[in-house]
């Protein structure tokens, strides 16, 4: 199994052309505001505040590249849905993402994340077609699985599965993960799927229609 011998903050992009000169894969981290990204990242890398975590929605504005085992990056993408934000600057991250994902190569893989006591929203809906369209392989990821007692966590993982079966089957979804940072629930099948795909050849650019 994966294991994170290393993790470095490199630096914040807030536009395409400030990405890091040195390609390496990716793993993303995708999802709303205060859904547990920057927690997620965290455990992985066995660090407490390597990416800013905070109980106030929206405060990840760029999308930061951290070094990971001095080999591939973690991408911490900003939170979206946070409702305060004005129209303007939701245009600009709409625009930065897709562009973002377009590039091709790098992503190895994404991890989606919903809130496991949450039913997806719009806009995790259409990050998930985005993923498809643009053929990034990702993971749901179902985070805070703490806070549901196993019984309704499993009936919720059914659900899931059977909502997003064609995501699963034909599209790019490789899978749905509980997730815990209070009981580390998921983090070792989480490293190992992030190894698999580190070790795939990469995808093909594809451009918009
Ligand atoms: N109980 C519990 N709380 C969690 C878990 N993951 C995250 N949290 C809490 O949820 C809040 C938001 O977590 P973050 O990791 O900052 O969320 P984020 O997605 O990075 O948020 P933005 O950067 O604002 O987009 C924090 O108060 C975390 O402590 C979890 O697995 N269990
Ligand atoms: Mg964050």
């Amino acid at each position: 199994m994966l294991k994170i011998t290393s993790a470095e903050f490199l630096q914040g992009v807030a536009d395409l052309r400030q990405l890091p000169k040195n390609e390496m894969k990716e793993i993303l981290f995708i999802g709303r505001s205060n859904v547990g990204k920057s927690s997620l990242l965290n455990k992985m890398c066995n660090r407490k505040n390597l990416a800013r975590s905070s109980s106030t929605p929206g405060k990840t504005r760029e999308i930061n590249y951290y070094i990971i085992n001095n080999g591939f990056y973690f991408v911490d993408l900003p939170g979206y849905g946070y409702a305060k934000v004005p129209e303007q600057m939701r245009a600009g991250w709409k625009r930065l993402i897709e562009d973002f994902l377009k590039r091709g190569g790098p992503i190895a893989l994404a991890m989606q994340l919903i809130d496991s006591r949450q039913e997806p929203t719009p806009l995790d809906l259409m990050m998930m077609d985005w993923l498809d369209y643009y053929e990034v392989p990702y993971l749901l990821v179902l985070t805070k699985s703490d806070k549901l007692p196993n019984s309704k966590l499993s009936k919720q993982l059914e659900a899931y599965q059977e909502r997003f079966h064609s995501q699963l089957t034909e599209g790019c979804c490789r899978g749905i993960v509980p997730f815990s940072v209070v009981t580390a629930d998921g983090k070792s099948d989480l490293l190992k799927l992030i190894e698999r795909h580190l070790d795939e050849k990469p995808r093909e650019k594809k451009e918009a229609v």
